[in-house]
């Protein structure tokens, strides 16, 4: 036992606190060498009371605690310092380098079929119309018996259409058009109506540049008293009107739809050209945009309408073909082919 051992073990502490500490293993190491219960210097110190003569040891017990006391402060500050430098540690590694360049986050865009619907959707919006929407997965009643298909008809062939289940109810196929969606709309809210159905349909074509299977559509349908074809011609002036920007010539070309009649291909007099003929309208001055008519009696009366009170009018508008001729892309597949190389030079709003 050295003369002094309080003075010792303090002098000691002393030095290796003043040295600091450099981490949290350290920082344990010399609080268990000073303070731990059972080897702890400290705790030794009054242990070796028993060794001190017995007038002595107030005083002795004094200055031992006043030493715990000190070195108890000690470790203390150290503890609060060690986290001090573990916290700014952590936050130096997380810091942000205000200098660096920042990183660009890369914005989306429409896709053109997208931008075009909802072009031909606010102006039907401003018409007056409802958009309405439905299944693309449906069945053989609404895509094609409701519509005065008949039983032989040669699109319910597996040739143009994708059948899903032939052996349900009533077949489930991939819509071929949207019709089904307007049939159910008139079934469920009846007339007057005026709607317009976009959407994606399906038909079983072989694909080429000019030619795909998944295509987008926009039907109509307004069933009201007194519908004629004179109402649907006028239509189509004030939709392309609006469309092109400019008063656009409507022709009427007869055709054959079941669910119309009279049926009606329906061309806008080119506005790229006036009319004069150019590669856009393969120089006939037109272009062929839709299908249409007066909804067939049949069609109506199988959704609840009674034909002698309403009339309708309908149309079918190619969605796909429209963002060709806006936008002169080579062919039908880049729709589809999701390559952002494509995808990303169109409008990032509409
Ligand atoms: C085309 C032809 C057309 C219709 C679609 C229709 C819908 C109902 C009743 C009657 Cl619910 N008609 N839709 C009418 C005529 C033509 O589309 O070539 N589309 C691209």
């Amino acid at each position: 036992m050295p003369d002094d051992p309080i003075g010792s073990v303090l002098a000691a502490f002393r030095e290796e606190a003043g040295r600091g500490v450099g981490s949290r293993a350290e920082f344990e190491r010399l609080k268990g060498k000073y303070l731990g219960r059972e080897k702890g210097l400290v705790p030794g110190l009054f242990a070796g009371i028993r060794d001190v003569p017995a007038g002595e040891r107030g005083a002795f017990g004094s200055r031992a605690n006043a030493a715990k006391q000190e070195v108890e402060g000690a470790i203390a500050r150290l503890a609060e310092e060690l986290q001090r430098r573990e916290v700014e540690s952590r936050r130096a590694a997380q810091a942000v380098d205000v200098t660096l360049p920042g990183r660009f986050a890369r914005r989306g865009s429409l896709h053109p079929v997208t931008i075009v619907r909802r072009r031909v959707e606010q102006i039907f919006l401003r018409m007056g119309y409802s958009i309405a929407d439905g299944p693309e997965l449906d069945n053989d009643r609404h895509n094609f018996e409701l519509l005065n298909f008949p039983p032989e008809h040669p699109a319910r062939d597996s040739q143009d259409t994708f059948f899903v289940d032939r052996k349900a109810k009533s077949p489930l196929l991939l819509r071929t058009h949207t019709s089904p969606v307007q049939i159910r709309e008139l079934t469920r809210r009846g007339a007057p109506l005026r709607i317009i159905a976009p959407g994606r349909v399906y038909r079983n074509e072989s694909v080429d540049a000019t030619h795909a299977a998944v295509f987008h559509q926009v039907e109509a349908l307004v069933v009201e008293r007194g519908i004629s074809m004179a109402d649907l011609k006028g239509t189509f002036e004030e939709f392309f009107a609006a469309f092109f920007g400019r008063p656009t010539k409507v022709r009427f070309i007869p055709t054959f739809f079941p669910f119309v009649e009279p049926g009606a291909d329906v061309a806008a007099q080119c506005p790229f050209c006036s009319g004069a003929g150019c590669p856009k309208c393969k120089h006939s001055g037109w272009l062929e945009l839709a299908g249409s008519g007066t909804v067939h009696p049949n069609v109506l009366k199988a959704c609840g309408v009674d034909p002698e009170e309403y009339t309708g009018f309908a149309f079918g508008m190619g969605l796909d073909r429209v963002a060709l001729l806006l936008y002169e892309f080579p062919d039908l597949r880049l729709l589809l082919d999701g390559d952002e190389r494509f995808l990303s030079q169109f409008a990032r709003e509409a």
